[in-house]
């Protein structure tokens, strides 16, 4: 009896490493986190690379594929049972359909498997047969790695940055004037504590569509089922002595640490922490067109995000990854197709600049990056067209207002990205003599050849320096 038990349980034992064995060696697991902020292209990025990496007649660029190690690519259920999936069949039917057009906003965590059969490289390809590499894609918000930031501070410390950060900021005018109205000190009552996160939320929503990064808590901006909660029903103040019991400020400080520690620390422990390889996205180019500023605080953005990547920056955040962290990060500027290809180096040049600047800035000392420009899903054609006198290198497409086709000469990006990055960081307003244009296009229709996923620029060589190593 006691002998069969045990010998029962020996076996179960047996049993458990075996699975784990199988997986770390026989069928590894690539989690691969994709961030980026609002519309800087994930949705399409996701879409475009699965599509890419099942047809891989366009992925030159991935060893594997050009060494033909690749049998096979299938989607196959996620791991994870309460995770949403991501949608990769409306989303390339929307790109690729008869008539194309760009997937819907989302802005939600989600999912998906892909599983690759493929024969290793160098020494071992003679010995062993295909295996198994399983890539899970989890997508999420950037703005919640910016929240990471909010474990180290105080409610008091936080409302006193976020009001001198955005205290210049129109948009920012109605939710400050609340703010400075309202006595901290009087009894907490319900409906001012939701007038303040109304008009903080209001606040967040329209910087974030000027294109300001720092919108955090980044709940805010996608409440989900959590919308009309109690921890996200706070707002910073303008607070200046310790709060007292019962009063609004006591109540809005306890709502701050209910939301670090029922919403930030959860996402940190069940997705980040088990994340391997992460690319951020960046729509550069959208924020060079919107002026200095942008560009600015796009350089901010990147050094506060990679210092979520830091080990050690944040105890807690250490403590739950005991040693293990993120092996590669990729920023990628995306919509390169924008510009013709003779200008694309310079892209990369201010993504390499915006990079060392951030691992500068976050004193990063950890993953492997690397900064790329790439089209997720190639919208428009290159051509020369001559004005007044001189060639000028455009791209034509469908424009997205009115469906015609349009040429268009996007602006010269400078040879030396300080000329961007420079001006930008000492505050400018404008420009100096160049304007950057920026022309919405439609996807393009496609005819796909057997084989062939959609038309890109660079997504190759982004799932390269992801994945690459580990086919
Ligand atoms: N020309 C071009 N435009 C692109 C490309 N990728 C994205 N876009 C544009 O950028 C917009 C946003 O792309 P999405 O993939 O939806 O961005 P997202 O990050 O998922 O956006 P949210 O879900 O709102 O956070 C699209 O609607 C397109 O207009 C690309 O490769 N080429
Ligand atoms: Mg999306």
């Amino acid at each position: 009896m006691v002998i069969s038990s045990l010998a029962d349980s020996l076996v179960r034992g047996v049993e458990s490493i075996g699975d784990s064995v199988s997986e770390t060696f026989f069928e590894p697991v690539i989690r691969l986190g994709v961030a980026g902020l609002a519309r800087s292209g994930k949705t399409v990025f996701i879409t475009s690379l699965v599509a890419n990496l099942l047809d891989r007649g366009r992925m030159s660029g991935l060893v594997a594929q050009q060494e033909g190690r690749i049998n096979a690519a299938y989607l196959q259920p996620q791991p994870d049972d309460t995770v949403p999936r991501f949608d990769y069949e409306s989303h390339l039917s929307d790109l690729t359909g008869p008539q194309p057009h760009w997937p819907d906003s989302t802005r939600a965590v989600s999912e998906l498997r892909l599983s690759f059969k493929a024969r290793p490289a160098g020494l071992l390809a003679g010995l062993q047969g295909p295996r198994t590499v399983h890539l899970d894609i989890v997508d999420y918000p950037g703005e919640w790695l910016l929240d990471l930031a909010l474990l180290d501070k105080s409610y008091a410390d936080w409302s006193q940055e976020t009001l001198s950060r955005i205290e210049n900021r129109p948009a920012a005018a109605e939710f400050l004037a609340q703010a400075r109205g309202t006595d901290l000190t009087a009894e907490h009552d319900e409906p001012t504590a939701q007038a303040l996160a109304a008009a903080f939320t209001t606040y967040l929503n329209t910087a974030r569509d000027a294109g300001f990064y720092d919108c955090t808590p980044g709940r805010f901006l996608l409440p989900g089922d959590l919308a009309g909660s109690p921890v996200l029903t706070f707002a910073p103040l303008p607070v200046s002595d310790p709060s007292r019991r019962r009063t609004l400020q006591r109540e809005m400080e306890r709502r701050y640490e209910a939301y670090k520690s029922q919403v930030v620390k959860p996402f940190f422990r069940d997705h980040f922490s088990r994340i391997d390889r992460q690319v951020v996205l960046v729509d550069a180019l959208g924020a060079i067109h919107k002026g200095p500023q942008a560009v600015e605080d796009m350089r901010r953005a990147m050094g506060d995000i990679l210092s979520a990547f830091r080990p050690g920056r944040n105890a807690w955040l250490s403590q739950l990854l005991l040693g293990k962290r993120v092996e590669r990060i990729l920023f990628a500027a995306t919509k390169a197709d924008h510009l013709h290809h003779t200008q694309h180096p310079r892209l990369t040049a201010v993504m390499e600049a915006l990079t060392r600047e951030a691992r500068d800035r976050a004193g990063f000392a950890g993953a492997e990056t690397a900064a790329l420009s790439l089209a997720s899903l190639r919208a428009t054609t290159e051509e020369m067209r001559s004005h007044n006198g001189t060639e000028l290198p455009c791209v034509r497409g469908t424009l997205l207002d009115n469906g015609k086709q349009a040429a268009f000469y996007p602006g010269e990006l400078p040879d030396d990205p300080s000329h961007l990055l420079g001006p930008a960081r000492n505050g400018a307003e404008a420009w100096l003599g160049e304007d950057y244009g920026f022309m919405s296009f439609a996807p393009a229709q496609l005819t796909l050849r057997p084989g062939d996923g959609p038309p890109h620029i660079r997504l190759d060589r982004a799932a390269q320096f992801l994945i690459g190593d580990r086919l």
